[in-house]
C-alpha cells in the first residue's frame, strides 16, 4: 500500500491534500533556504486522529512534519522531503476558559492574537508577543518555546504552560501537568516537550496561563551614543522600573523602516543606537520616577534624546520602529542569526562581534536589532542587490564558523529563540556539548524510536 492510499483510509479528501499549491504553502515556513516538496498535507481534527496517523506513520514508515502558523525562521517546519505535513488549522477551538485557575485550554492551531484577544476579553492578559502574532499558533509557539518582545518583563512561551497533552512518536497520548501550579512528582515531561520542535511528539492541546492586565503600558525611545551607554541605562531603568520590554536597534534600521513602511523617525537628530523600552505606568509616582531616570541618564550623556508615548495609539507606532524591523528587511534578502550571551556579555561580544562582521563581510551590509535585555541579538547580513541569493547565502554560511566559535567561547546561544530546525542544526555543537547531544538524541529514540517525528530537524536524522 502507498503512503497516498494509507493516508486515505483517515482523511477524506477534503483533508488530505497534494495540489502544487497546498504543497507549496504548507511546506515551508517564514525561511526561504529551502526547497519545500512535501508529499502530502493533511488536516487531523482530534487528539485522537492525529493519534491514528503517528501510528499509521510507524507502521508505514512515513515522516511526519508539524505545521502551524508556519511564521518560524530556522526552517523548523519545513517539508522537503516528501514529508506528510500535519497542519493543524483545524484542530483551532478553544475548550475551557476558567476564571478561578486563570486558564485557557485549547487546541494547538488557536492562532496567538485569539489568545491575547480572549485574555483582554475576561479582563486578563497573555503576555507573549511577537510581530508573528497574527499568524502563529500556539503548538508550534509551545513546540518552538518562542520568546519575543516582553520576555524580560513575563519570560517565555515555558512560563505559561502549565499542562500538555501530546501524541510521542510511538503514538502514545500523553497528559502532562494537568493545569497544576505545584507538581512535585519527578521529571516534568511537560518541559522536555516544550521546545523540542515537533521531534518526540505533537502537542494536540495544552492549558495557558493568563496573567492580570498591565495598567497604561507607556513606552520610551531613546537614541543613546554607544553600547556602554546602552548597558548603563539598562541597569538603571531596571533597578528603577521593571521594565516590561528593553528592545534595541541601530540607526540603519530605522532609516529601512522609514524607507519601507514610511513611519516617521523617533527624533530629529539620529542617534547610533536606539532603545525602546515598556514599562506599567500605573501612577504619578511611577512616571515621575520614569522622567527622573531620564534625566539622570540624560545628564550622564548616556541618552541623547528620547521620547515617551502619551496615548496608546502612539505607544503602539513607536512599537512599530523596533516591530517593523523584521519584515521592512526581507527587501534585502538577509541571512539571519538569532544571538545569545549572558547580559554581562554584551559589551565584549557586540565588540568583537564587529571587528569579525568588518573583517569577514567587508561588502556587506549588516544591521543587529533585538531583545537586548535578555541578551539577544538578531544580526543579520542583507543581500547586495546585484547578488544572486544562492551565492549570497554561501558567503555568508562560510563565516558563520567564526561567529559561532564567538558565541561559544563565551557560552552563548547560536538560537536564542528561533530554534534549531534545519537551519540552525548542523551547528548545534557549538552551543551543547557532545554528551548532552547524545542524552538528546537518547531521549528522541525514547520518544520515537522510529524516526516518524520531523526527522532531521534539531539533530541529524
Ligand atoms: C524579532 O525579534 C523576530 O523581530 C525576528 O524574532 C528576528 O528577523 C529577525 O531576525
Ligand atoms: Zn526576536
Amino acid at each position: 500500500m502507498t503512503t497516498l492510499e494509507a493516508l486515505s483510509q483517515l482523511f477524506s479528501d477534503k483533508h488530505l491534500l497534494t495540489d502544487a499549491d497546498s504543497l507549496l504553502h504548507y511546506g515551508r515556513d517564514w525561511s526561504r533556504v529551502h526547497q519545500p516538496d512535501p508529499l502530502a498535507i493533511v488536516f487531523p481534527e482530534s487528539t485522537e486522529q492525529v493519534q491514528a496517523l503517528v501510528k499509521l506513520a510507524n507502521e508505514h514508515q512515513f515522516a511526519l512534519v508539524p505545521s502551524g502558523g508556519r511564521t518560524g525562521l530556522s526552517g523548523g517546519a519545513i517539508a522537503s522531503n516528501q514529508e506528510v505535513v500535519v497542519s493543524f488549522d483545524r484542530m483551532n477551538k478553544v475548550l475551557e476558559f476558567n476564571a478561578i485557575d486563570r486558564s485557557v485550554r485549547c487546541q494547538p492551531g488557536v492562532i496567538t492574537a485569539q489568545l491575547q484577544q480572549l485574555a483582554e476579553d475576561n479582563d486578563l492578559f497573555y503576555p507573549v508577543d511577537f510581530a508573528s502574532s497574527g499568524s502563529s499558533q500556539i503548538g508550534g509557539n509551545i513546540a518552538t518555546n518562542a520568546g519575543g518582545i516582553k520576555v524580560i518583563g513575563y519570560g517565555l512561551t515555558r512560563n505559561w504552560v502549565s499542562g500538555l497533552t501530546v501524541v510521542t512518536g510511538e503514538g502514545k497520548i500523553l497528559e502532562l501537568n494537568h493545569g497544576l501550579f505545584k507538581n512535585a512528582t519527578g521529571y516534568d515531561l511537560r518541559h522536555l516537550f516544550i521546545g523540542s520542535e515537533g521531534t518526540l511528539g505533537f502537542i494536540t492541546e495544552a492549558t495557558m496561563q493568563l496573567t492580570k492586565t498591565p495598567q497604561n503600558l507607556t513606552v520610551m525611545v531613546l537614541g543613546v551614543p554607544d553600547v556602554s551607554s546602552l548597558m548603563k541605562v539598562f541597569e538603571t531603568f531596571r533597578n528603577a522600573i521593571n521594565p516590561t520590554a528593553f528592545e534595541s536597534f541601530i540607526q540603519r534600521t530605522v532609516d529601512i523602516v522609514h524607507q519601507e513602511k514610511g513611519l516617521p523617525k523617533p527624533f530629529e537628530t539620529d542617534a547610533p543606537f536606539y532603545i525602546l523600552l515598556e514599562f506599567e505606568n500605573d501612577s504619578e509616582a511611577r512616571e515621575n520616577k520614569v522622567l527622573e531616570t531620564f534625566e539622570y541618564c540624560a545628564e550622564q550623556g548616556w541618552v541623547l534624546d528620547g521620547v515617551m508615548s502619551q496615548s496608546e495609539q502612539q505607544a503602539r507606532d513607536l512599537w512599530r520602529l523596533r516591530e517593523d524591523i523584521s519584515e521592512s528587511i526581507n527587501a534585502f534578502t538577509p541571512y539571519k542569526n538569532d544571538l545569545s550571551v549572558r547580559m554581562s556579555e554584551i559589551p565584549a561580544f557586540l565588540e568583537q562581534l564587529e571587528a569579525l562582521v568588518s573583517a569577514r563581510y567587508p561588502d556587506f551590509e549588516v544591521v543587529w536589532y533585538g531583545h537586548i535585555g535578555d541578551g539577544n541579538l538578531h544580526l543579520n547580513i542583507l543581500k547586495p542587490a546585484d547578488m544572486p541569493a544562492e551565492e549570497f547565502f554561501k558567503a555568508c554560511a562560510t563565516v558563520n564558523h567564526e561567529v559561532f566559535g564567538l558565541v561559544k567561547a563565551m557560552r552563548g546561544s547560536i538560537s536564542a529563540e528561533h530554534g534549531v530546525g534545519l537551519i540552525k542544526r548542523d551547528y548545534l555543537n557549538y552551543s551543547r556539548e557532545e554528551d548532552e547531544v547524545a542524552y538528546m538524541r537518547a531521549m528522541k529514540a525514547v520518544f520515537d524510536p522510529n524516526n516518524v517525528m520531523n526527522p532531521g530537524k534539531m539533530l541529524t536524522a
